[in-house]
């Protein structure tokens, strides 16, 4: 049999498949998940004036996100009143509310994601579902995200940085930092806006991240893309068992992306960080 894709890297250094249009059969998949009955937890996190990405987000999710699958909506926020209640949810799919406090600062509102994301797998989505995905609010689905993305730990690879060479990522460097991933080390740069698997396993990353993000804060040190880096350092000594291809994770700022990208499947929404971010 031939390979589907002979243009992109399609398994890992450790044999891993990257999921990449062309890799797999929707049909087939679909057909070997229907009958399993599984629940998939998802995250989102919708904090200050972040909330006006969530109707967008929840109604392309329903046009494109594990669809005719069980999902289990998680949005955690500091406005629950402001929670769209409009979008109709197919039979099987449902949102819970948690409010969070509205840190003053963006990027303490996107690392503190992991230590709430930890809670709520302990006290409701352990119990709830199989899968869990962990994702950006300021995203749209724009074609499938399904059955595909479902594996025991799995990340997405980094659209800006995923053609370059591991010693250009944006890793962080320094040392006195839990999250240093020396020059020389490191097999991709993950994108810090999507990443699940097998709750348990997502637990250990979000748990282990959220230990080492307090470790830091205690001398001092902010890793250089927040809770973004302490993914990456996770997943080098914890490898993922599944890797998505930038298709799921696209930004819109690079155009269509050149002949590998053939399908744009979940994607950045322009923003206007000045006006939509705490802190500038
Ligand atoms: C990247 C990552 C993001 C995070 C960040 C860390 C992607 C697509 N995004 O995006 O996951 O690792 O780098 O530097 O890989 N949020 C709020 N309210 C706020 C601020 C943030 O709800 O006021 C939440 C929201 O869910 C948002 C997420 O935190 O999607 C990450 O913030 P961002 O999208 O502004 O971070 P960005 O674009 O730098």
């Amino acid at each position: 049999m031939e390979p589907a894709r002979r243009d992109v890297l399609a398994v890992t250094p450790w044999l891993a498949p990257i999921v990449w249009t062309g890799t797999f059969d929707p049909t087939i998949i679909d057909g070997a998940v229907k009958h399993q009955n599984i629940t998939i937890a998802t995250t989102v996190f919708a904090v200050a004036k972040y909330i006006r990405f969530l109707q967008d987000f929840l109604e392309t999710a329903e046009k494109h996100y594990m669809v005719g699958l069980n999902v289990h909506f998680y949005i955690f926020t500091d406005q629950p009143n402001a929670v769209p209640t409009n979008v109709t949810m197919a039979a099987g799919r449902r949102v819970s509310v948690i409010k969070v406090p509205k840190f003053s600062r963006w990027q303490e509102i996107s690392m503190r994601r992991m230590e709430f994301i930890q809670k709520a797998i302990e006290v409701d989505i352990s119990h709830q579902a199989n899968y869990i995905f962990c994702v950006d609010v300021d995203m749209q689905f724009h074609s499938r995200v399904g059955a595909e993305i479902l594996g025991r730990l799995v990340a997405v690879l980094n659209p800006w940085l995923h053609k370059e060479n591991r010693d250009s990522f944006n890793y962080e460097r320094r040392a006195a930092s839990t999250a240093c991933i020396p020059l020389g080390k490191g097999d991709f740069y993950y994108a810090g806006g999507f990443f699940g698997g097998a709750v348990g396993e997502v637990h250990s990353l979000v748990k282990a991240c959220r230990a080492n993000l307090e470790a830091d804060r205690a001398v001092g040190m902010e890793a250089r893309c927040h809770e973004e880096s302490h993914v990456n350092r996770y997943l080098l000594t914890n490898k993922p068992t599944k890797v998505l291809s930038p298709e799921y994770i696209w930004d819109e700022e690079l155009g269509s992306g050149g002949p590998e990208i053939q399908v744009i499947r979940y994607a950045t929404v322009r923003k206007n960080m000045k006006e939509v971010r705490e802190n500038f």
